[in-house]
C-alpha cells in the first residue's frame, strides 16, 4: 500500500465507524481493530488463520505523524487472547502479555489502548501466546513527519512461518523428540542435513521446527506479492520477522540496499545485499530502483535451510519470472557480523551503568528445556542506566527481547561498541551480548524473553521490575 492509499484507508476507516460516536469511551480517532480469523491459501490448501483487521480490511495499524496510539481492540475469536504492541513503550498495564499484569480478553470483549506512540518506526503487534503461530500478528507502523517529507514509496513486508500442525502439537513433538533422541543437532522434527552444512553447524542447533511454508505478507513464492515500483524511484521496505521460530537472511539479489533503521530506530546508513533478521526484529531498507526498470525479488532465506519466501518489486510492464520456493543453497546462519557495523543515529547519552545485570541463556534439546538464569531478580530503579550482559551457554541462538524499552547494543563477545538501538537482539550460541537502557518506563515486571515462541513457552522468559512499582 502506498502512502496515499493508506491515508485514504484511514479516512475510509473513520467514516465506516459511525457507531463510535455512541461510545463516549472512544475518541473519534480511535481505530477499531478486531482479532479474528480469516482464510488464506497456502500451497494450494485453504488455511484458517488469525488476523488483526480494521473494518476496511487494513491489517494492523499505521499511525499518522503525531497521532497517539488509540486502538479499540475487539476479540472476535472463540478463545481468550491478548495482543502485545512490539516496539512500543506503553504504560506497563497496556503491554499485552497475559497476566503481566492484564488478564486475557474474553471472547467478545473489547478494550481501548491509548498511549503516546513515541518515535516513528517500524513495529508490529502479536499475541504473546501460541496463537502467534496461527498468524495472530500484524504490522504497527508509526509514521513521522520526516517519512512524509521524503520522496520515497513505502511498503511493509511481514514474514511468518506457517504450519498446518497446531502449535500445541508442535511443542509436544519437540518435547518428545528432545527427550527421546536428544541428539542436539536440531533434528527434532526429522530434518536431515547435507555433509557440508552439517560440518559448518557442528554441535549447533539451528532450527527446531520444519514448517509447511514460509510466508511474506501471507503468500509463498508460488504466488508472491508484486510490489509495483517506479523506474528510478526510491522504496522504503519495512521488513518485519514475525516468524515464531525461523531466522531469515534478507537478500536483495542484484540490488544494493541501504539499511536505514533496525527495530524502528534509525541507524547510520550501511549498504548491504544480505541482512540477518531474527524473530521479532525489523529492518528498514532503502532500495533505489534502476532507471531501466525491471523485476527485482527481495527474498527471505530460511536460516540453514533451502526454503525461501519474499516479494517481487516490479516496474510497470516488467516481465516477472517465477522463483522457486526452494533454493539450491542453504540460507546463511545468522551472525552478528552486520550487527557489529550498526551504529545508532541517535545513541544513548554516554553514561556509566548505575545497575549491572547479568543473565545466562540456558537449555538444550534434551526434553526441550529452556531458561534464563540470573544471580537474583532483575530489579532496576527509575532513572538508572541499566546494563544487561547476556551469556548464551546453549547451542542455539536466542533473539532476546525486552518489553517497554529500547536498548543500545554495547558489547559483542567482550568487544565494546556503541551499536544500534533495538528492542530485540540475537545472542548466538556460546556468545555474549551486552545491552544498556535507561529505566524510564516503570513497571512491576516487564517481560524479557527469547523471541523463539517455543523457547519462551518452554520457560525462556524473565521479568525486569522497577523497585517500588
Ligand atoms: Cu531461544
Amino acid at each position: 500500500m502506498t502512502r496515499r492509499e493508506f491515508t485514504g484507508a484511514l479516512l475510509a476507516s473513520a467514516a465506516s465507524l459511525p457507531f463510535l460516536t455512541t461510545r463516549p469511551a472512544m475518541a473519534s480517532s480511535t481505530t477499531l481493530l478486531t482479532a479474528g480469523t480469516r482464510t488464506i491459501e497456502v500451497k494450494g490448501r485453504a488455511a484458517t488463520v488469525f488476523g488483526l483487521l480494521q473494518p476496511d480490511g487494513t491489517h494492523g495499524v499505521r499511525l499518522e505523524p503525531g497521532a497517539d496510539f488509540n486502538v479499540a481492540l475487539a476479540n472476535a475469536l472463540d478463545a481468550e487472547t491478548l495482543i502485545h504492541w512490539h516496539g512500543m513503550t506503553p504504560p506497563w498495564p497496556l503491554d499485552g502479555v497475559p497476566d503481566m499484569p492484564a488478564a486475557p480478553m474474553k471472547p467478545g470483549e473489547q478494550r481501548v489502548y491509548n498511549f503516546a506512540a513515541g518515535a516513528p518506526g517500524t513495529h508490529w503487534m502479536h499475541a504473546h501466546t501460541l496463537q502467534e503461530q496461527g498468524l495472530l500478528a500484524a504490522p504497527l507502523i508509526v509514521y513521522g513527519k520526516e517519512d512524509r517529507a521524503r520522496d520515497e514509496q513505502d511498503a511493509v513486508v511481514l514474514l511468518h512461518d506457517f504450519s498446518f500442525t497446531p502449535p500445541e502439537e508442535i511443542i509436544a513433538k519437540l518435547r518428545a523428540a528432545g527427550g527421546v533422541g536428544g541428539v542436539g543437532m536440531g533434528h527434532a522434527m526429522g530434518t536431515t542435513m547435507g555433509g557440508a552444512t552439517q560440518d559448518m553447524m557442528a554441535g549447533m542447533d539451528v532450527n527446531d521446527i520444519d514448517y509447511d511454508a514460509y510466508l511474506a505478507n501471507d503468500r509463498t513464492l508460488d504466488d508472491p506479492e508484486i510490489l509495483r515500483v517506479s523506474k528510478g524511484g526510491r522504496l522504503r521496505l519495512r521488513i518485519i520477522n514475525g516468524a515464531t521460530a525461523t531466522g531469515f537472511t534478507i537478500d536483495t539479489g542484484n540490488l544494493v540496499a541501504t539499511v536505514v533503521a533496525v527495530d524502528g530506530r534509525d541507524v547510520l546508513p550501511i549498504a548491504i545485499k544480505q541482512f540477518p533478521l531474527s524473530m521479532g526484529q525489523r529492518v528498514d531498507l532503502n532500495i533505489d530502483i534502476p532507471r531501466e526498470g525491471g523485476a527485482f525479488p527481495v527474498l527471505a532465506l530460511r536460516e540453514g535451510g533451502n526454503e525461501r519466501t519474499g516479494v517481487i518489486l516490479a516496474t510497470p510492464g516488467a516481465k516477472i519470472q517465477k522463483i522457486a520456493g526452494e533454493a539450491e543453497t542453504r540460507g546463511p546462519l545468522l551472525s552478528l557480523d552486520v550487527e557489529r557495523q550498526l551504529q545508532a543515529a541517535r545513541p544513548l547519552m554516554a553514561k556509566a551503568p548505575d545497575r549491572k545485570l547479568s543473565v545466562m541463556l540456558m537449555g538444550d534439546m534434551m526434553g526441550y528445556q529452556w531458561r534464563l538464569e540470573s544471580a537474583g531478580p532483575l530489579i532496576v530503579e527509575e532513572g538508572q542506566r541499566v546494563s544487561i550482559e547476556m551469556m548464551n551457554h546453549s547451542m542455539m541462538a536466542h533473539p532476546m527481547h525486552l518489553h517497554g524499552h529500547h536498548f543500545q547494543v554495547m558489547a559483542i563477545n567482550g568487544a565494546v561498541m556503541r551499536g544500534a538501538i533495538r528492542d530485540t537482539v540475537l545472542v548466538p550460541p556460546m556468545s555474549t551480548v551486552g545491552i544498556a537502557f535507561d529505566a524510564l518506563n516503570s513497571g512491576r515486571g516487564w517481560a524479557f524473553h527469547c523471541h523463539n515462541l517455543y523457547h519462551m513457552a518452554a520457560g525462556m522468559m524473565a521479568a525486569v521490575s522497577y523497585k517500588g512499582a
